[in-house]
């Protein structure tokens, strides 16, 4: 299998961190993949996702699978050993919903990069992303009052999440003080973090 993937993009983290989590790195290449909006890769667009994002997962029957959730998903069904989700009922989707929680972490702090990186200055929205930044806060906020309920030994979808969007908020916005204001919150993540799973998948520049 093959996964396109960007280095800084904790989407495509989520997907990678499950591959290592999974066990399963020796039956994926990684295809670093350059994407921007305003730049649209239109070869990768073409080949493997229309919508030109990242991750994408080309699978050994050629198949191209995206978005992220989907991969971790068709991942998690391959592995007959560990597991990232519970196989049905209500605790699959309780880990499913606790994802979207965390996912909607990095889709709006990826919205906040673009509208403050890319978008030239003088069209920027402040009201837009202030907005952004209060549905991190809530979501923080409700992971805060809530890890306890986590036990660390198997990490699923929902952790595996959770910790790309803490993971992107460091490397992004480091001194939005998440740490300070979720204090159950940090003390989750610091043996999270250590894990080789997220050691070895720390963001780092884009390719271009
Ligand atoms: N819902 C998608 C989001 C993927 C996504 O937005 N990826 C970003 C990189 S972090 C991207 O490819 N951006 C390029 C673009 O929007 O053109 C997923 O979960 O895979």
């Amino acid at each position: 299998m093959k996964l396109f993937y960007s280095p800084p993009s904790p989407f495509a983290r989520k997907v990678h961190a499950s591959v290592i989590e999974l066990g399963m790195m020796s039956e994926v290449e990684l295809q670093a993949t350059s994407v921007q909006p305003g730049k649209p890769n239109l070869d990768y667009a073409k080949a493997q996702n229309p919508l030109g994002k990242i991750p994408a997962l080309e699978t050994d029957t050629g198949e191209t699978l995206y978005d992220s959730t989907i991969i971790c998903e068709y991942l998690d069904s391959l592995s007959a050993g560990t597991k990232i989700l519970p196989n049905s009922g209500i605790e699959r989707y309780k880990v499913l919903t606790h994802h979207a929680l965390a996912h909607g972490i990095c889709e709006a702090a990826v919205i906040i990069r673009y509208e403050t990186f890319l978008r030239p200055e003088a069209h920027q929205w402040d009201v837009w992303i202030t907005d952004q930044w209060s549905k991190i806060d809530r979501a923080l906020t409700w992971f805060n009052a809530n890890t306890d309920q986590w036990q660390t030994t198997q990490a699923d979808l929902a952790q595996i999440t959770l910790g790309c969007a803490l993971g992107y908020l460091d490397f992004r916005a480091a001194d939005c003080g998440w740490r300070e204001n979720h204090t159950a919150l940090a003390e989750w993540f610091a043996p999270f973090e250590q894990r080789e799973s997220f050691q070895s998948t720390l963001p780092t520049a884009p390719v271009s």
